[in-house]
């Protein structure tokens, strides 16, 4: 743990987790590492400590360093860790950047009850033939620790990923929105059960969920990006349809498909899809401190 992620935590401070599959899968260079060190310095800004999580030479870090930041922006083939593949990735003794299921379980191990990333990982379309559900819904079903997302993609079954969340009773609460978010867009079109309105009432779920014997769930907070910075939905609908369609033609499979999608979304909508992904990441980053910021102001 980097000393100061462990002195907040330790004084009871604001500390927000990051992830690191976003860093070297989700997005390209140089992108990336301009984007993880904004979204470090918007954690920052509104007064929480930034904890990028990642495996550096086999070992769990919660907080990276700037050359180990460096490290998942530029190796180019750092493996990709779910929470399962943790204890391989230690025992061989390899770099690894942490999904959100990764993330998710090393933050909460630390102590640590907030987390900003992009978008989570869902349920695939044609799972029921591919059985590709994310592990991030299983590792939040049993990781205490919320996480502020801007929903699922949309390459993902948007519907059955919140019913998978429901069936694992995973609370997913909008922020100042009925609907969840479409990730690249506003709104998905999927109604949600509950909003909150501010990061205080954000921040009294999650104070309510140990007292309610709810101690070992997760949390999902689903941030929309501000409509008028949205892609553009026809842009964002023929690369969908271009990737779907290339995905199926290559035959990709597994933990392959998210990353390449991403990079087909990037080619398609000519490099908009990765400004628009900035914005949410750091849109993202900040409600995420915003909530921890509030959650050390009720507990104290
Ligand atoms: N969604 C994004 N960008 C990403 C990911 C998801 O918009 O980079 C990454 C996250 O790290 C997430 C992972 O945890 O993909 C999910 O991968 P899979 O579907 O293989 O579980
Ligand atoms: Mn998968």
């Amino acid at each position: 743990m980097r000393a100061e992620v462990g002195e907040a935590l330790a004084g009871g401070g604001p500390v927000v987790a990051l992830e690191s599959t976003l860093i070297s899968h989700g997005l390209s260079h140089p992108e990336n590492l301009e984007v993880a060190r904004e979204a470090e310095l918007t954690v920052r800004e509104e007064g929480a400590v930034p904890a990028t999580v990642g495996v550096v030479g086999g070992v769990a870090k919660v907080g990276l360093e700037e050359a180990e930041l460096k490290l998942m922006a530029t190796a180019g083939n750092i493996p990709k860790l779910s929470a399962r593949d943790l204890p391989v990735a230690a025992a061989k003794g390899s770099h690894g950047a942490t999904t959100v299921a990764a993330t998710a379980h090393l933050a909460a191990l630390a102590g640590i009850k907030l987390f900003a990333t992009g978008g989570l990982g869902g349920v695939h379309r044609e799972a029921r033939e591919s059985w590709d559900v994310s592990a991030d819904l299983a590792a939040l079903a049993r990781t205490p620790v919320a996480v502020v997302c801007s929903g699922v993609k949309s390459i993902l079954d948007v519907p059955a990923t919140l019913e998978y969340l429901e069936t694992l009773g995973v609370p997913v609460v909008g922020y100042r929105t009925a609907n969840f978010p479409g990730f690249y867009l506003t709104d998905s079109g999927s109604p949600l059960a509950w909003s909150v309105e501010s990061a205080e009432e954000a921040a009294r779920v999650l104070l309510a969920m140990p007292a309610l014997g709810l101690e070992g769930s997760g949390l999902v907070i689903a941030n929309p990006l501000p409509e008028d910075v949205q892609l553009d939905r026809g842009l964002h609908d023929r690369a969908l349809g271009a990737g779907l369609a290339e995905l199926k033609h290559k035959g990709v499979r597994g933990g392959d498909v998210t990353p390449f999608l991403l990079d087909r979304f990037a080619t398609e909508t000519k490099g908009e899809s990765l400004r628009v992904n900035r914005l949410i990441i750091l849109n993202n980053a900040r409600l995420a401190a915003r909530v921890a910021v509030a959650l050390a102001a009720e507990r104290s």
